[in-house]
């Protein structure tokens, strides 16, 4: 029997998927789900060609130059700000992500964090099982309407889009949104979206959601002058990654009631969180679980592996990052 190529699954996944991947290649997965340092990755990376990785793995100079044989690092997540695109680009590597698959799962949580932020949703749970309720109240837990408030979209990328699409027609929400280049026209009308600056932005929207690439171009976009613009009765949603987000700066406005509220999926440190935002109740809290419906989860892992088996055995990628750019290894 020929040797076939040995890959690595950095995380656990899907026995399917795992079961998909060794029809083609010699598998060492991490059935344990442990979460690795970067010189354990490299160690385990030895003598492979492929990667299969969860969007938290740094892909660096220093671990491809480590890694010789390395062609292929497959994300398990549409964002790929894991990856230094350019060292990978240089070194011959491909670097895939996987997007569209998850799109409107995560447009769905985008919704589900807003009217939880909004309407209160957590603060009034915690505050009936902790048994303080001991009177309905006309104000009690009164929070800002979603219906017909202006949202603010900041990245108008697919998930961008697919929030859009359900606020303009399920939510009847004058929609207005920024990103480094305007949509067309035609994009413009069916999604029922108006392009403003980011300060306009900023100003308009009762409600903004968070959902443009990281980078160091969009680390700390909304910090404290940010905030300073926005209405006090405004709400804050991130569903993209924490470095977006300067969060001293948030706990500190959501202390001073200079906006209402915030719903965060991710976190700059994460997993670990920011004592602080612990400590402040007007704001939702969930472990980066946009994405995170079985069947979304299962049709992202099942395109990172297919990623990998497209492009080592037929030699070009369904979902790449830096194709056309690399001179493959
Ligand atoms: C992933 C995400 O679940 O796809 C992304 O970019 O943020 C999430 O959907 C997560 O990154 C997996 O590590």
């Amino acid at each position: 029997m020929t040797q076939r190529p040995p890959i690595l699954v950095t995380r656990a996944v899907f026995p399917e998927v795992v079961a998909s991947l060794r029809e083609h290649f010699d598998v060492e997965t991490n059935d344990a789900d442990d979460i690795w340092t970067p010189a354990q990755l490299i160690e385990r990376l030895q003598g492979k060609v492929g990667a299969l990785t969860s969007g938290a793995e740094r892909i660096d100079a220093a671990l491809l130059a480590a890694c010789p044989e390395l062609r292929i690092v497959s994300n398990l997540a549409v964002g790929y700000n894991n990856f230094d695109v350019p060292a990978m680009t240089a070194a011959g590597v491909l670097g895939t992500n996987a997007p569209d698959v998850l799109t409107e799962t995560t447009a769905d949580f985008g919704f589900a964090l807003l009217l939880a932020t909004a309407r209160r949703l957590t603060e009034s749970e915690h505050f009936l099982r902790a048994g303080q309720w001991k009177k309905w109240g006309l104000d009690l837990f009164a929070g800002a309407d979603v219906h017909g408030a202006t949202l603010g979209i900041l990245g108008m990328g697919r998930i961008g889009q697919a929030i859009a699409k359900r606020a303009a027609h399920g939510f009847d929400m004058p929609v207005i949104y920024h990103n480094r280049s305007r949509l067309d026209s035609a994009t413009e009308a069916k999604l029922d979206a108006r392009y403003v600056s980011k300060n306009e932005l900023l100003q308009q929207a009762d409600h903004l959601m968070l959902v443009l690439p990281y980078s160091a171009e969009s680390h700390h976009a909304i910090a404290a002058a940010e905030i300073a613009l926005m209405k006090p009765t405004a709400t804050l949603i991130n569903l993209a990654r924490g470095g977006i987000v300067d969060e001293t700066a948030l706990v500190a406005a959501l202390r001073d009631r200079r906006i209402a509220a915030a719903g965060l999926d991710v976190f700059e440190g994460e997993p670990k969180i920011n004592p602080a935002l612990l400590t402040v109740p007007n704001v939702v809290l969930t472990p980066h679980i946009a994405s995170a419906t079985l069947k979304t989860r299962r049709a992202m892992a099942q395109l990172a592996a297919d990623n990998l088996m497209a492009y080592l055995t037929k030699g070009a990628a369904l979902t790449p990052v830096n194709a056309g750019l690399i001179k493959p290894r």
